[in-house]
């Protein structure tokens, strides 16, 4: 009672709260990201063992980003987190084109995921700042995203050292959230 309450109350006065995951693989940005949107600043990060969580609020949505480590070894780890997921952020390094094949297969392991099967997912095409990234068409055909079935998703060209691409994807996501989406 007390709870559907709060929750009641919250959307009323669009208060939304939403819970996201940031995944990819190692190095595509995904912590520069998280702090970007948080702080509005470039910060110089370490590879993530474990995950970093960080609360940014925009667009009336209180966004709860958990930005997961994407080294191989720790992979298996991410699902400890997945329960309760309204969207995922899938970050990909668009200049590591030796690496798209992974990227891709762990993407679709990710959609895969019965815990997962509600969220939204948005892609971001990041370090489109640097030479030979491949854009979102490129990006879109590399991952397979046409084949994704039953789910809302967009991509959008990032680049989370010139603070370009990133709030666009965050305007998506909070109307796709509010329009009941995740
Ligand atoms: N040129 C460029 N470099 C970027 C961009 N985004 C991140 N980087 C750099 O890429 C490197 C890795 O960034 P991180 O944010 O630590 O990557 P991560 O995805 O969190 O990696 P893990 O924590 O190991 O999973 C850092 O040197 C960043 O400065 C971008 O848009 N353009
Ligand atoms: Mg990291």
């Amino acid at each position: 009672m007390g709870i559907l309450f709060t929750k009641m109350f919250a959307s009323l006065f669009g208060n939304k709260e939403a819970r996201i995951l940031v995944l990819g693989l190692d190095n595509a940005g995904k912590t520069t990201i998280l702090y970007r949107l948080q702080m509005g600043e470039v910060v110089s990060t370490i590879p993530t063992i474990g995950f970093n969580v960080e609360t940014v609020q925009y667009n009336n949505i209180k966004f709860q980003v958990w930005d997961l480590g994407g080294q191989t070894s720790i992979r298996p780890y991410w699902r400890c987190y997945f329960p309760n997921t309204q969207a995922i952020i899938y970050v990909v390094d668009s200049s590591d084109t030796d690496r798209l094949v992974i990227a891709k297969d762990e993407f679709h392991a990710i959609l895969e995921e019965e815990e997962l099967k509600g969220a939204v997912v948005l892609i971001f095409a990041n370090k489109q700042d640097l030479p030979g990234a491949l854009d979102d068409a490129a990006i879109t055909e590399a991952l397979e995203l046409h084949k994704i079935k039953n789910r809302q998703w967009a991509i959008f060209k990032t680049s989370a050292i010139k603070g370009e691409g990133l709030f666009e994807g965050l305007d998506w996501l909070s109307n796709t959230l509010k329009s009941g989406g995740g």
